[in-house]
This record gives structure tokens, sequence and C-alpha cells, in this order.
């Protein structure tokens, strides 16, 4: 059986011109609220709406993605037992990637970053919401396919949603338990989802820190061929 459409449904795209005075104002100000975003390690205990968590997710699932297939799973958490397992988890496996699976090329980098094998985050924020990347996707026919992207769909939407956890007024961290297996495990996902980034969202504690490090400058990130006008 062919599923493709053939001739699918479009509708108008809703798009309202704004003025060149009003791009710039806004441009300005969306790249002064995101230069103001940091990531910290020092979270508050104090208790977030699950509502704005709810909105973090909706935003992030707002991403464009592989063949709208969508391929995303956010397990919002808010459960101190859960969050204890997560971290001993967490912990024992950094605790071998500090100590024993960690090149020097990649110590050196971090260490201006000050992280290490203790993950106080996973237990202090109210919330910790693990991303998974669904790497296959059911068939019409009930088959199994694959997803198309899926990283970089599941990367989209985490950005999305980290601007949206910063822009209402909250932080959050990408922390990278590797392997990340045990996250599956603990959260009853199945096989075809692995998780991606653990996103703890919360307030930052009161004595909150950030490492001083600096962005690259634009002519240090980017290239213009900018010869038609
Ligand atoms: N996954 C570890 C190590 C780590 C790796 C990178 I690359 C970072 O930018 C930060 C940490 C951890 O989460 O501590």
């Amino acid at each position: 059986m062919v599923w493709a459409v053939e001739d699918p449904p479009f509708i108008p795209l809703k798009w309202t011109e704004r003025s060149s005075e009003d791009m710039l104002a806004l441009a300005e100000a969306n790249y002064a609220e995101l230069a103001e975003r940091r990531t910290t390690r020092h979270f508050s205990t104090r208790d977030v709406p699950r509502r704005l968590v709810e909105l973090a997710i909706l935003s992030g699932s707002t991403a464009p993605n592989g063949a709208h297939l969508q391929p995303w799973t956010w397990v919002a958490i808010r459960n101190a037992e859960l969050q204890q397992k997560i971290r001993e988890a967490a912990e024992e496996e950094e605790r071998k990637t500090y100590s024993e699976r960690m090149p020097e090329a990649w110590s050196e980098v971090l260490a201006p970053l000050g992280t290490d094998a203790v993950k106080p985050h996973l237990t202090d924020a109210p919330w910790v919401v693990v991303l998974f990347k669904q790497k296959k996707r059911q068939r019409p026919n009930g088959e199994w396919g694959p997803t198309y992207y899926t990283t970089e769909s599941c990367g989209i939407a985490a950005g999305m949603f980290i601007q949206a956890v910063h822009n209402m007024g909250l932080v959050t961290l990408t922390h990278t338990p590797s392997p990340m297996g045990f996250l599956r495990e603990i959260l009853g996902r199945p096989k075809h989802e692995e998780a991606m980034l653990v996103m703890p969202v919360g307030y930052p504690a009161d004595d909150a820190e950030v490492p001083d490090i600096h962005r690259k400058t634009l002519d240090e990130v980017a290239v213009f061929h900018d010869e038609k006008a």
C-alpha cells in the first residue's frame, strides 16, 4: 500500500509584514535577551508551576523537523525519588567518565567550565526534563521505519526549549551524562527512544555563579559573501 498523498492539503501561510524599524528593533531585542542567557549549574529548590514547563515543551516542539515526524519525547520529572535515582545513576557514569574515560584533549577544554562528576542540579532543580530522540516510528501499516534527521530535529527543539525557558525568566542546563542508557531504563521508555539531553529547569540559586567565559565575535563565527546589493 502506498501512503504518499498525491495532492496534499495546503493552507495560506499566516504572516504579517513588519516595518524595517520594527524588524531591527525586534531583532536587536531578541539578541539582547539571548545574549543574557547563561548556563548555570546552581539551582534553587524553589518550585516552578507545571504549566511553565508544559509551555517550554510546547515551544520546543514547534521546531522544524525531519519529514514532520516530530521525533521527540520530553519526559518532565518533578519527583524527588526519581530525581535521586537519576542523580545516582548519572554520577556513577560521570565518575567513570571524569576519572577514566576522559582523554586530556577533553578535560583541558572542560577545565574552565568547572564541571565534575557531582550533579546536585538533578535533585535541586524542581524539574528535570529528559529529551529522548525517537530513532524509529511506526508506519500506518504497522511496520517500523526510520525517522530522519533525528538528531538535528531534536537539537533544534532543545534550542527552542532553552530559549523558552530563558524567556520566561528561568534557567536550564544541558547536561549530557555519558553513556545515558540508564535513563531509558529508569524512565521506562521504549527501545527506539534514546536519551539525548537532561535539562534541569528552575530558578537559579541565590548564590548561583557562572564561569567567566566569553562568546566568539561575529567575525569569528560567520563568513558573509555579501556582494549582491
Ligand atoms: N557529560 C559530562 C561532561 C561534560 C562534557 C561537556 I562537552 C560539557 O560541555 C560539560 C560537561 C557532564 O555533564 O559533566
